[in-house]
């Protein structure tokens, strides 16, 4: 088994001092934290996933695999997130209300992060309120949302529209992600980007911000 399919299979198994140290060997080894994120942790978390989908696991073990993940995703922070830049713009970023999944918010962050990016983060279960009194407060660039559950994207419509009633339209954009959004989505409620993973994220938001 190559270390990236034992990172797989100890996230599975929820093992999180395990994927720390193997995270840290692969990285020592030259794998890139890239490969490591996607190959090692992802795959494990994806296997997961479909694992709960067919109810072969429940929300117990899938909460000790996200644990398992935020550590391993602790010993490779360091090295996706460049340190010591002056911020290049400002992101409110959060999870959407009655949604409590963080663990593609938390990359997103991190990515922007590396990205040179200041990232206020508000956490899950995030109102539309929040967001645009925080992005105020902050005088933000970007607004971003993510959303895991269906029953839940539709709280970045109320976002949306919150944003164009507080007249911050002009200065703060909107980005939309997470599993269930799409980009035909994106366009129906007038959200002005939608990216499919966080490095993407991170990408256009940079963008956005420095032109
Ligand atoms: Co939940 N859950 N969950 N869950 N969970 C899903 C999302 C689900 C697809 C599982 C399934 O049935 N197959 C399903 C949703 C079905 C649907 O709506 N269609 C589901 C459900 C039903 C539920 C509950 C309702 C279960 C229950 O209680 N009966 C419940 C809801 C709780 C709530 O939020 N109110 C629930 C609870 C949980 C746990 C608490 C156990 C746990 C969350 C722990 C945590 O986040 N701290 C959990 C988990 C872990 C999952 C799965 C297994 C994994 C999600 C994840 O972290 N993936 C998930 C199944 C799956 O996705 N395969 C599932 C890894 C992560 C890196 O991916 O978040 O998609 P993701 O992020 C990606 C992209 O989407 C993107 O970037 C990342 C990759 O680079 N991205 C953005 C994310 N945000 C972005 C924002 C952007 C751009 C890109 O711009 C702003």
């Amino acid at each position: 088994m190559s270390i990236l399919e034992e990172i797989s299979t100890l996230l599975q198994q929820g093992r999180a001092p395990k994927v720390k140290e193997l995270v840290a060997q692969a990285i020592e080894e030259g794998i890139s934290p890239k490969e490591v994120l996607e190959e090692g942790l992802l795959s494990g978390m994806s296997i997961i996933g479909e694992k709960f989908k067919n109810n072969e696991v429940y929300v117990p073990e899938v909460l000790i695999a996200a644990r398992a993940m935020n550590a391993g995703v602790e010993i490779l922070k360091p090295y996706l997130v460049s340190q010591g830049i002056e911020a290049k713009g400002l992101v409110v970023l959060g999870t959407v209300k009655g949604d409590l999944h963080d663990i593609g918010k938390n990359l997103v962050k991190m990515m922007m992060e590396g990205k040179g990016l200041k990232v206020v983060d508000l956490g899950v279960d995030v109102s539309a309120e929040s967001f645009v009194e925080a992005a105020k407060e902050y005088n933000a660039d970007i607004i971003a949302c993510s959303a895991l559950l269906t029953t839940t994207m539709g709280e970045m419509k109320e976002v949306v529209e919150k944003v164009k009633a507080s007249g911050l339209g002009n200065s703060v954009k909107v980005m939309v992600g997470g599993a269930p959004v799409t980009q035909s989505f994106c366009e129906s409620i007038g959200a002005d980007y939608y990216t499919s993973d966080a490095a993407s994220a991170s990408d256009v938001a940079l963008k956005v911000c420095v032109g």
